[in-house]
């Protein structure tokens, strides 16, 4: 008997070791595997003297943080409970032959029914430090979003002082609105949205605000000790300054890349971007401000401008003693965000692509297009009379109605065409020459144009905002890669005098480009599959200020993207005559299902997809735990889940890391 079971064992270990190599060649260091359950769920929240319904996931706001270590393997089933379609987005995460998992809605994958699941999985593969996770879905990223923190590998120490305690700081919006009828009436009006009705810190927006108090975040410090905040912006239209009173920041990551260290007073991050800064209370007992305020370098567009407050509080300061002001700049400080830009440097000298294969010259920019004769007024409500949009290269981006990636790698023709243009139609002064005449020459074309890349192509972009409408600084979000900063400046880019760093530029994920001016960056495009590029301001977003790159597979299987997961979120499976009264696409065409959320008739098509999505899962559960359970190797994967995250010490976290067999 004895025998049996030892033969058995041996057995099941064997086929499980072969299951796991053979899913996961590539990845070699990733022994361990991280496993999360995210619900999407709805959930009533009391803010500025409102209640309402918001969309979280796990009834958490912000959201559960992710823990890992670099190369470790994530796991994480997202379960859509809410009654919105909805993606999630790693972010930050370069998703190494996985850009199935990358997340963003009609890119890479159709949104997640209410009702069904989607497994996301990817290794942080050479990958540390401070991220952020949000869903990728009309505007559901204002309350779903959360902190994704990878710890360097097992003994491995930070390149500075370890800090007595770390902690997550993340500056949001919120509205007292549904975000996703939001999107929808601001897209039906033409203009632009209404400003936020609060800033927010770990959701809290602070005293400023009405009836918000008692709604404040509060980090006790220990005198003389010294702090790693994890600074990351999840706000939905905005780029935020940051400051705290009296005391210095110094910037030692940026992206989730180390810099070298970088002390300033203030800082600013556009949506998506994360900063990890030492702070060392080193000041005189009390309690100080932690400020987030906004950084608005457009003209004549509303915002919030109350500031939202969090405490910083010395241990031995009275709760209610007076808190000295955080000393943020003023909204139209663009001097203070160059300060900072030039500041950011790579810790060691970086591998910089120094010869260029493909160079794209990309403007980014605000449109306005004509009223069409057969929308009414209520639909033209952007300046002067016209729809708003946005553009690079002057080409509006739609989204088609099913995922890129899908009709590229089954080579379903008909959603996108291959024809981005690689520099602007029209040259002039971009910056101060830009067309004016609104909307009469400031229209852009629309269209699902994308661009095409070989695999391993040495590319450069120039990102060089335009003045058409207004200048502004765009944060440019690039996924499935990072890339280096090599340059930026004001006014028009002139490769005579740009002045590249070729040496220790940062490595980022997201640029602000400056406002009149322009960014050079650089990447090799080794991960194949389909990559959006866009501003990260969700409203320009919607406005069409995106590109979507095709990196085509290189040799190989390390160069080749696999087949989709079994429980990827298909095209629908409507009859054609349904399928054109629903959605209104052409007869025989594929469609991801009804855009904004499920109806039964949705639901009973897709029966089918919800079994395979439902047994897959547990099938992958069942594997995943007899593989724990034979290399020792994994934690339960509720243990992160307990609780506030948000408030959790980082130390406890640690001590969490230091059971697991690593
Ligand atoms: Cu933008």
């Amino acid at each position: 008997m004895a025998n049996l079971f030892t033969s058995f064992t041996l057995w099941l270990i064997i086929v499980l070791c072969t299951q796991t190599m053979h899913a996961m060649p590539l990845w070699p260091g990733g022994r361990s595997t991280r496993f999360y359950d995210f619900k999407l769920q709805t959930m009533k929240i009391t803010k500025l003297c409102n209640t309402r319904d918001i969309v979280t996931v796990n009834g958490m706001y912000p959201g559960p943080v992710v823990y890992a270590q670099e190369d470790d393997r994530v796991i994480i089933r997202v379960t859509n409970q809410s009654p919105y379609n909805a993606t999630i987005h790693w972010h930050g995460v370069r998703q190494r032959l996985s850009c199935w998992s990358d997340g963003p809605s009609y890119i890479t994958q159709c949104p997640i029914q209410t009702g069904q699941t989607y497994t996301y999985e990817f290794t942080m593969l050479q990958q540390k430090g401070t991220f952020l996770w949000h869903a990728h879905f009309s505007w559901l990223r204002g309350t779903v979003y959360g902190a994704i923190v990878v710890y360097p590998k097992t003994g491995v120490p930070y390149p500075f002082k370890f800090p007595y305690e770390e902690h997550i700081i993340i500056l949001g919006e919120y509205w007292l609105r549904d975000l996703v009828q939001l999107e929808q009436a601001t897209l039906a009006s033409g203009g632009g949205p209404p400003p936020a009705d609060a800033f927010t810190i770990n959701g809290h927006p602070g005293p400023k605000y009405n009836c918000s108090s008692n709604d404040v975040y509060t980090i006790s410090v220990v005198p003389g000790k010294t702090y790693l905040l994890r600074l990351i912006n999840a706000a939905l239209n905005m780029e935020n300054f940051f400051a705290i009173a009296n005391h210095k920041l110094t910037i030692v990551e940026a992206d989730a890349e180390y810099t070298k260290p970088f002390t300033t007073d203030r800082v600013m991050l556009g949506p998506g971007q994360t900063l990890n800064v030492l702070v060392t209370a080193d000041q005189p007992i009390a309690q100080y401000s932690m400020g987030m305020g906004p950084y608005m370098s457009a003209r004549n567009v509303p915002f919030q401008n109350i500031t939202s407050i969090a405490y910083f509080q010395y241990l031995g300061a009275t709760a209610n003693s007076l808190a000295l002001p955080a000393p943020l700049p003023s909204f139209n400080d663009n001097l203070a965000v160059k300060t900072v830009m030039d500041g950011l440097k790579s810790l060691n000298s970086v591998n910089v692509p120094k010869e260029i294969d493909t160079n794209l010259f990309i403007t980014i920019g605000i449109n306005v297009q004509k009223c069409k004769s057969k929308m009414s007024p209520q639909s033209c409500q952007g300046i002067n009379g016209g729809v708003m949009a946005a553009s690079m290269n002057n080409i509006s981006f739609i989204k088609p109605n099913i995922s890129l990636l899908e009709a590229y790698y089954k080579k379903i023709n008909g959603y996108y065409t291959e024809d981005f243009p690689g520099v602007p139609l029209k040259f002039y002064d971009f910056v101060n020459g830009a067309p004016n005449n609104i909307p009469n020459d400031t229209s852009s074309l629309n269209g699902t144009r994308i661009k095409v890349l070989e695999y391993g192509t040495r590319v450069q972009l120039i990102l060089q905002d335009t003045g058409t409408v207004t200048t502004e600084n765009h944060p440019i979000h690039l996924h499935g890669y990072s890339f280096y900063v090599v340059g930026f400046g004001t006014g028009n880019y002139n490769p005579q005098t740009a002045n590249l760093n070729l040496v220790d530029p940062p490595y980022m994920n997201t640029i602000g480009v400056p406002v009149g001016g322009w960014a050079a960056i650089r990447f090799v495009a080794d991960n194949p599959g389909v990559w959006f590029m866009h501003c990260h301001l969700e409203i320009h977003l919607s406005w069409g200020l995106s590109v979507a790159f095709i990196v085509k597979n290189g040799v190989g299987e390390l160069e080749t993207l696999p087949h989709p997961p079994a429980d990827l979120p298909r095209p629908s499976t409507f009859p054609a005559e349904k399928r054109k009264e629903l959605f209104n696409s052409s007869p025989g065409k594929a469609s991801c299902s009804n855009e904004y959320s499920t109806n039964s008739s949705g639901k009973a098509a897709n029966f089918l997809s919800e079994v395979i999505g439902l047994v897959l899962p547990m099938l992958l559960e069942i594997l995943i735990w007899a593989r724990c359970f034979a290399w020792e190797a994994c934690i339960h994967p509720l243990h992160h889940l307990e609780g506030s995250s948000i408030d959790i010490e980082v130390r406890e976290a640690i001590a969490t890391f230091s059971t697991i067999t690593f």
